[in-house]
């Protein structure tokens, strides 16, 4: 496999700049950073960080780039994004490999992340011809009452590595239909994705005639992160990464009234109860459990078995855990690539053995590849519900397998952990199945039937509750937190009257 070509053909030379507002900036002033190739640890590439002016440069450009493209209709803005989508359908192969080759994830899921980039811009294009608001009866006589939607400002954007393209486009296509601009801070991990997405993206951009629409600020936690947080010209922050960076970017954007969309942590668990098909419940799980090696913040970490089912479902897993084909995220028959480094690997470790500690049992897989790059046997691990390991978020391939007995057990089970992303329950049974999805069944924000927890579509509301931090990204009505409401009365009579019946005659 020739990398470099891939890396020429998007664009990339072998040290680029992280900083991009209507052009690159050529010296962007925060340091040099590499990327590396978590499958081989070699260095893919090298970028250069914003520094703190540079950074202040970018978002004085989409400030002064909001102000034109708020009153650009929202259907031409929609075109923008149309053209955004077919640029990137013409990229979808290359920039799905350097996905594989910046995260280890397999080539599909490499490929998967610009077709969920592709799909966003679609959904955004029909969405620019339906902000629509509402209009309101009136109590008093001639008088109209409306919502309308207004674009609220430059949004700042804060990505993940795991999904290092698709969750800007979750963001950044909503975003621009609603007539905001955007300054996006990549992930350290995955600089590459970005500029060669970036690159992509301000290209269309700049020649429809809107650059400073779309900014990349690549940079430190100090020269980027923290003034993004502090910075009031960002009125909306979206941010993804862990409970702790969100209980951060909570409190000092709160602390300034700035919004947040948070999506973070996720500790999803899947039911299987009595009346499964079984054959349909391992896959769903295997998928959700060990596909992107783990690394979703929607993968199953959990699995709550009824005790009838817990060692004959056991076993079944144990057996396909064993055949699992872990190797180079770039071979067509890999199903689980590395982790993103030796950070996780090592983080995984420990909480094996702190799970063997507290009475787990690893029965299968839990172990390094003798390799280079940062691999692991995805792992199964017999516990019990209370612990305390079991409620942490460990970004690895670890499944915790539980017994229960009635379905109230099970769902106490499954909504007794600080996060609130996705669950799932696998049953032929309809009862079971709606209680599950009612007011007493699962408190996350997402909760499927016969599907795991991971792979959601971009045409529903993304997001999760409790620690998950409360945010909704992509589709439904997502796009009401990228606008500004504002509710409006006008009166076309000759009186005056008040509301509540207030009389006040001068
Ligand atoms: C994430 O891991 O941050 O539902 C997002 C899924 C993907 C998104 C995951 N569509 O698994």
């Amino acid at each position: 496999m020739r990398f470099d070509d891939v890396l020429k053909r998007l664009g990339l030379g072998p040290v680029e700049s992280g900083a991009c507002h209507d052009d690159w900036v050529g010296e962007p002033g925060g340091g040099e950073v590499a990327s590396y190739n978590p499958a081989t640890g070699e260095v893919l590439g090298r970028v250069l960080a914003a520094g703190r002016p540079v950074y202040d440069e970018v978002v004085d450009r989409a400030v002064a780039a909001f102000a034109g493209w708020r009153t650009t209709p929202a259907p031409r803005r929609g075109e923008v994004v149309r053209k955004i989508g077919a640029a990137l359908r013409e990229r979808k192969a290359d920039l799905g490999l350097l996905v594989t080759l910046e995260t280890g994830k397999i080539r599909s899921e490499g490929e998967g992340e610009i077709q969920e980039m592709i799909d966003m811009c679609d959904f955004s294009v029909g969405l620019s011809r339906q902000l629509y608001g509402l209009t309101i009866a009136s109590e008093r006589p001639r008088h109209r009452m409306m919502e309308q939607w207004h674009p609220l400002g430059p949004v700042g954007v804060v990505t993940a590595f795991n999904f290092p393209a698709a969750v800007w486009a979750w963001n950044a296509m909503v975003a621009a239909v609603c007539g905001d601009t955007v300054v996006w801070k990549p992930s350290p991990l995955a600089p590459l994705t970005a500029i060669a997405v970036h690159k992509v993206v301000a290209e269309v951009a700049r020649a429809e005639g809107f650059p400073g629409v779309f900014n990349l600020c690549f940079g430190s936690i100090e020269d980027v992160g923290e003034p993004m947080l502090n910075d009031a010209r960002l009125p909306l922050i979206s941010a993804t990464g862990s409970c702790r960076l969100g209980r951060r970017v909570a409190e000092v954007v709160g602390r300034r009234m700035g919004r947040t969309i948070l999506e973070l942590g996720g500790n999803n668990a899947v039911v299987v109860a009595p009346t499964a098909d079984l054959d349909l419940a391992i896959r769903g799980i295997v998928f959700a459990a060990v596909g992107t090696a783990g690394q979703r913040c929607t993968t199953a970490r959990r699995l709550i078995v009824h005790e009838s089912l817990h060692d004959q479902v056991v076993d079944r897993l144990a057996r396909a855990y064993a055949r699992l084909p872990v190797g180079d995220p770039w071979d067509e028959g890999t199903l689980v690539g590395p982790l993103i480094h030796e950070g996780a690997v090592e983080a995984m470790q420990a909480a094996l053995r702190r799970a063997g500690e507290q009475g787990g049992e690893v029965v299968a897989g839990g172990k390094r590849l003798n390799r280079p790059g940062w691999f692991v046997e995805p792992a199964l691990v017999k516990a019990k519900a209370g612990m305390a390991v079991v409620g942490e978020e460990t970004f690895a391939p670890i499944l915790y397998v539980i017994p229960y007995r009635d379905l109230d057990e099970a769902i106490a089970i499954q909504n007794g952990v600080e996060q609130g992303l996705t669950s799932a329950i696998f049953t032929r049974d309809l009862l079971e199945a709606e209680r599950f999805l009612s007011p007493e069944g699962s408190d996350c924000g997402i909760a499927n039937v016969n599907i795991g927890t991971s792979g959601a579509e971009i045409g529903g509301a993304f997001g999760g509750e409790k620690a998950t931090g409360g945010g909704r990204e992509a589709g439904s009505d997502a796009w009401k937190s990228y606008m500004r409401r504002q509710t409006c009365t006008v009166n076309y009579g000759s009186e005056l009257p008040l509301a509540q019946g207030v009389k006040f005659d001068i």
